[in-house]
């Protein structure tokens, strides 16, 4: 994006030329600068609704300032968009292994849910983080909760076995809510801190699927509900995150296959707009390709794309 808006602002070279002569950005030098960078923001994956508000808060930063002699104007007004959007990205923080060490404290298993849409990386996620959790040394323990996808639980094995981690299954077509509570009974007594549970993607308007969603908490009450959300998925993710969080809430977001995705917009999208914690970043098809969530990553896709 960054090299997209060096090539919108070439072509604003009169009105930064204007603002270098002035080193002060009047109203009507911003209103030309968010009319050309406005392309280049919507094309880098971010969602309209957050271009306005990135683009009148460089109005409102921008109107009336004086640039510092050494700094051009076009860094200057290249490194406040940056701040904008860097503080977009600041979304709270979840400390899961300080939230594990509290359970353990208090004599309970720490239960995850993964839930998500079709395919978007919901039950390799799951096996990652219970591979991270493991090598930290928490005893981990993975609930095989899609029991509806032919071939999903064969996979989750496969997926445990990689990560090192039992697995407790049923077979397919059984209720997944008994398949977690079993799970959670497990780890109460074989003393495992965390339990991770896979779910079967879903859409909203699978009706007895979101039932089933919805029992899976009730029944299960879990510690965390994480959303895993596809990064190549474009502005469907806003979407699948409202439906999710109306139906069952969510508490924390993870995106997937940011190795992928050269944009990262819509991680600037979903982060202004539901300000929800992001936890991990997916980078990868292998059982180490977990990053935790950073904000300045997403900067540098956003500001390195060309
Ligand atoms: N490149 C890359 N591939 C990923 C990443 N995360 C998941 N995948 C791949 O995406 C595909 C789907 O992953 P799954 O974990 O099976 O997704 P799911 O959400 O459990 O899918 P369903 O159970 O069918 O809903 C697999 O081929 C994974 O290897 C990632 O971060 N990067
Ligand atoms: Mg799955």
């Amino acid at each position: 994006m960054l090299n997209l808006l060096r090539t919108s602002m070439r072509t604003l070279t009169s009105t930064i030329a204007k603002i270098a002569r002035a080193r002060k950005v009047t109203e009507k030098d911003i209103e030309q600068i968010i009319f050309d960078s406005t392309p280049a923001l919507l094309s880098a994956g971010i969602y309209f609704e957050v271009v306005d508000e990135i683009t009148q808060q460089l109005k409102s930063e921008l109107v009336g300032k004086e640039i510092p002699r050494e700094i051009t104007p076009e860094e200057y007004i290249r490194e406040t968009l940056k701040n904008i959007i860097r503080k977009l990205l600041n979304t709270p923080t979840i400390d899961i292994e300080g939230l594990i060490r509290k359970s353990m404290e208090e004599k309970k298993p720490f239960l995850i849910v993964f839930l998500g849409f079709n395919g978007v990386g919901k039950s390799l996620t799951l096996a990652k983080i219970g591979y991270m959790l493991r090598k930290k040394g928490f005893r981990v323990l993975v609930a095989a909760g899609d029991t509806y996808r032919s071939a999903a639980i064969e996979q989750l094995e496969e997926y445990s076995r990689m990560a090192g981690l039992p697995i407790v299954k049923q077979k397919r077509g059984s209720d997944s809510c008994s398949v977690v509570y079993q799970a959670v009974e497990k780890a109460k007594s074989k003393y495992y801190n965390v339990v991770l549970a896979d779910t079967a993607g879903r859409s909203h308007l699978d009706k007895n699927l979101i039932e089933e969603l919805r029992k899976i908490v009730r029944v299960n009450n879990p510690d965390l509900k994480v959303l895993v959300l596809d990064s190549l998925s474009g502005t469907d993710a806003i979407s699948q995150l409202e439906a999710f969080n109306k139906n069952v809430g969510v508490d924390a977001l993870i995106f997937t296959k940011l190795d992928a995705n050269p944009k990262g917009g819509i991680i600037v999208s979903i982060a202004a707009l539901s300000k929800k914690p992001i936890i991990y970043l997916g980078v990868g098809g292998g059982i180490e390709d977990l990053e935790p969530y950073n904000p300045e990553i997403i900067i540098d896709r956003v500001f390195s794309w060309d």
